[in-house]
């Protein structure tokens, strides 16, 4: 067996086991849908049984799909943005095998909702002046940031960061402008697994995101990868966040400990270190709200003890899981077969590939695909996210329910089932990137400030700094790289963390693999795109950092495009840097 030390998941090891007693089996609790009949992104009330999404599939190589983002103002004052397809549909799944090709058609259909509570962000025109109600300018070199500008992001995927396929700097689509056309093919090496697709829209990225535009993306094979996994049925479920839906309610009655209320620097209820209190926002699972503050868990029926795969995106703009099935209150072992879109023996490994972990914990951005079996018949179970120490500048990611699993002998069958048997993938075509050495070694660090050094209730100023460099939020009218690399060529990043709280590390096109986490060597057997970095919580005699080996081979690597931090306030707010690689040649 490997031994494989996961910096990730025991990030929060240490915090109290989640008491959810109260939704322990009690039926979901409906309330009434927030708005009325008209609603072109419904929403399902709180407690409802989750639907699938809907799982669009590549037929003879190729999908194509048609998706109109539109946006609405609810009664509470904050703004829904839904994926639609033709039939009204929300948020498909997009299901593709290596080498399809994808034809994406994006329509933006956004309205100016009140653009103080849209973003945060003031609208930015990269090329040229800006002009309301000019002539539509070139989606490709537009760079409007602006609330109702969008664009796309394919979240993992190596597909070159070029218009039309992943570019998002430039790329900006406006209401009105003829549908946006997104083409390209998925590599044929891409690993087979879980990704995503959102708006990344620099300042106006985690408005749309928390208010729902995102949805999952499926490179299908994993069971190819992991021939275990034959003939399982598998489900997506996608964790997004949103704005609380009772700001101004007390903790439950049933919590433990009454945490003093506090705000952090971006606004949001701040980490108080006990587990419990006022979370920064909401999570919903499949689009069903589980609102503090007594968290009626979404609720799903499953044949008692069926085995099926669970493939989990943590969609939220700002909040961090760390996920655990309870049956009885007792943490189950979950078998995880994949991290952010990578088969865990993707090291060329062919066993082991199945770790069996208690918990998970997963930042914005992440994915994990695991094993679950279903719980015995009248055992009630429960999937929670348990607390995450954010750190004292954190947002407060307490302990709460999200799915509450009933096991039923007639329950239904998930909309998908994998291979029952697969023909076996080929092995990685470069060698495994932990065994090659890095031709730079870089450091790069997250660093805030306030605005004003005197004012503690001042704006913070977020930044990634290429060390040496000085620190300057990401300024989209730049094309001046902060970093220049060589297609070919593998390096290591040493990511240092000199804030008080949590970051997430995440880099476009590319996937790393996470060598050591704050000074200590790991051995994963798969790469991830997106990873933690540990805050520095002023004793520290060093900041905390990971080493992660970036890897620059794949041609489709080479142009311009961002790393940043997957707390969308933070990349809007500057947490941003530009890269380039340069062709080898
Ligand atoms: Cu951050």
């Amino acid at each position: 067996m490997v031994q494989i030390r996961y910096a990730l998941w025991s990030a929060a090891h240490r915090l109290p086991l989640l008491l959810l007693t109260a939704w322990m089996g009690s039926p979901g609790i409906a309330h009434a849908a927030v708005d009325g009949g008209t609603d072109p992104c419904p929403r399902p009330a709180p407690g409802s049984a989750i639907a699938e999404p809907r799982d669009l599939h590549s037929v003879d190589g190729v999908l194509e799909v048609e998706l109109k983002l539109h946006n609405h103002r609810e009664s509470n004052g904050s703004i829904r943005y839904c994926y639609l397809l033709p039939g009204g549909a929300e948020a498909p799944t997009l299901r593709l095998k290596p080498g399809d090709l994808l034809i994406l058609h994006l329509e933006n259909d956004l309205d100016a909702v009140d653009s103080e509570a849209v973003g945060a962000g003031t609208p930015v025109h990269v090329h040229g002046h800006v002009k309301v109600h000019a002539k539509p300018a070139d989606p490709c070199m537009s760079g409007m940031m602006s609330p109702t500008a969008t664009n796309l992001h394919f979240h993992g995927l190596t597909v070159p960061p070029i218009c039309h396929q992943d570019e998002v700097i430039k790329t900006s689509v406006q209401p009105g402008d003829p549908a946006f056309e997104y083409r390209f093919r998925i590599p044929a090496d891409e690993p087979p697994g879980l990704y995503w697709y959102h708006p990344h829209i620099h300042g106006f990225s985690k408005a749309q995101v928390i208010g729902g535009a995102s949805g999952a993306l499926v490179i299908e094979g994993l069971e190819r990868a992991n021939p275990m996994l034959a003939g399982l049925p598998e489900r997506v479920l996608v964790i997004r966040d949103q704005d609380l839906q009772n700001p101004d309610a007390p903790p439950s009655k049933s919590e433990p400990v009454v945490p003093r209320m506090l705000i952090d620097r971006d606004g949001d209820s701040a980490n108080n270190g006990t587990g419990f209190g006022k979370p920064a926002k909401d999570l919903s699972v499949n689009f069903v709200p589980v609102p503090y503050p007594d968290y009626p868990p979404a609720s799903l029926v499953m044949k008692p003890g069926e085995r099926q795969l669970w493939r989990v995106l943590n969609a939220s703009a700002i909040t961090y899981l760390n996920l655990a099935l309870l049956f009885n209150r007792a943490p189950q072992q979950l078998g995880i077969v994949g991290i952010d879109g990578v088969p865990l023996n993707r090291n060329g490994n062919p066993a082991n590939a199945i770790e069996w972990r208690d918990h998970i914990g997963l930042p914005p951005g992440a994915r994990v695909e695991f094993i679950v079996t279903g719980p015995p018949s009248g055992t009630p179970a429960l999937l929670v996210t348990r607390t995450v120490d954010t750190g004292q500048g954190g947002e407060n990611d307490p302990n709460r329910a999200l799915l509450a699993v009933t096991a039923a002998p007639d329950a239904p069958e998930p909309q998908s089932t994998l291979a029952a048997s697969p023909t076996p993938a080929p092995p990685p075509r470069r060698p495994w990137l932990g065994s090659v050495a890095p031709a730079h070694i870089r450091k790069l660090y997250f660093s805030e400030k306030l605005r004003d050094p005197d004012n503690p209730n001042s704006a913070t100023d977020f930044y990634i700094t290429v060390d040496g460099d000085t620190p300057t939020p990401f300024d989209p009218a730049s094309d001046i790289p902060n970093i220049v690399v060589k297609q070919g060529d593998v390096e290591d990043w040493i990511i240092e963390n000199r804030s008080t709280e949590l970051h997430a590390f995440h880099i476009h096109q590319i996937h790393f693999l996470l060598m050591d986490w704050s000074g200590t060597p790991v051995d994963e057997p798969f790469l991830r795109d997106t990873v933690n970095v540990p805050y520095y919580n002023g004793r520290m005699l060093q900041y905390p950092s990971v080493r992660l080996r970036m890897d620059f081979r794949d041609p489709n690597t080479v142009g311009t495009f961002v790393y940043h931090c997957h707390l969308l306030e933070h990349e809007d707010g500057g947490m941003m840097g530009l890269i380039r690689v340069v062709p080898a040649e």
